[in-house]
């Protein structure tokens, strides 16, 4: 009785309209394809498992059951460069929905849009969108998959999941309940009052502010320190000869 309870889809805010599946390619590919045909901002795919699950890149996202996997289509107002910010959007909700369910972890945020915890990732968020002729987004598709249950000992880079973490009760479902309240919590900060106060919130978690790292962009790669994100959500890299340089998108390695 208590296993068909606990696998019952939570109550989400009124905001969300949510299908649950059990097996898909990918949960973003599933929601593509609706927000292709009109479907409405809000709408959210949670699957079971993942059998193409997708990084960024073409990279691939383990997705075996037993973790999160979800995919919410928004059509928010504003640039594709604006509406890049939901990345943060994302990182900082999911940091403070992990800390709800497990409040001895801490999460920290590695641009630009990975959550770990002790260095290890748990979380990957992929934002796929199409942009609108006239400007702006036509939809946008923010992907989530959170490791809960299990993580992968092979991915090439250290992973964690919650139960890894200690967090034994946790489910996908349970996780989700939290989650989507906070997620929207910072859509409406977001829509109301811009980027500022979440970018205050993504650097009072950043992993590395102030220390080394190393920048792997798609024709160089160099050292420096990680000293800000601007207004726009680039990074701020001191170079060895103490000019600042901004990173729009590229990859971070932190020591
Ligand atoms: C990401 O890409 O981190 C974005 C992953 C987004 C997954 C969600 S699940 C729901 C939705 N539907 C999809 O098809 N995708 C989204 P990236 O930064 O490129 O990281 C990918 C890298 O993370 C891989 O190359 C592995 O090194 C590692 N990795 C793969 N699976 C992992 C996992 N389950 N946990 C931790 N690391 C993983």
């Amino acid at each position: 009785m208590r296993e068909i309870q606990a696998a019952q889809p939570p109550h989400l805010p009124a905001f969300f309209q949510p299908l649950y599946l059990d097996s898909v390619t990918s949960t973003n590919d599933e929601m593509k394809q609706r927000a292709r045909a009109g479907a409405a901002e809000g709408s959210l795919i949670v699957a079971r498992e993942q059998r193409a699950g997708r990084g960024r890149g073409g990279r691939q996202w383990t997705s075996k059951p037993g973790n999160l996997y979800m995919s919410l289509l928004l059509r928010p107002p504003g640039s594709v460069g604006a509406v890049a910010q939901i990345s943060f959007l994302a990182a900082v909700a999911l940091a403070e929905a992990l800390l709800e369910v497990a409040p001895d972890l801490s999460p920290r945020l590695k641009w630009p849009n990975d959550v770990l915890i002790d260095g290890a990732k748990i979380s990957g968020i992929l934002l796929e969108s199409s942009a609108r002729s006239g400007g702006g987004v036509d939809w946008l598709v923010l992907g989530m998959g959170v490791n809960v249950a299990h993580h992968p000992e092979d991915a090439g880079q250290a992973a964690t999941s919650l139960q890894a973490q200690g967090a034994d009760n946790c489910t996908a479902f349970s996780l989700l309940a939290t989650l989507a309240p906070a997620l929207l919590r910072w859509l409406d900060i977001w829509r109301g009052a811009g980027f500022a106060p979440l970018r205050q919130a993504w650097l009072e978690r950043a992993a590395g502010l102030g220390g080394p790292l190393r920048v792997r962009l798609p024709n160089e790669e160099f050292s420096g320190i990680f000293r800000d994100l601007d207004g726009d959500g680039n990074l701020r890299v001191e170079m060895p000869d103490g000019a600042m340089r901004s990173i729009t998108a590229g990859e971070i390695f932190l020591p």
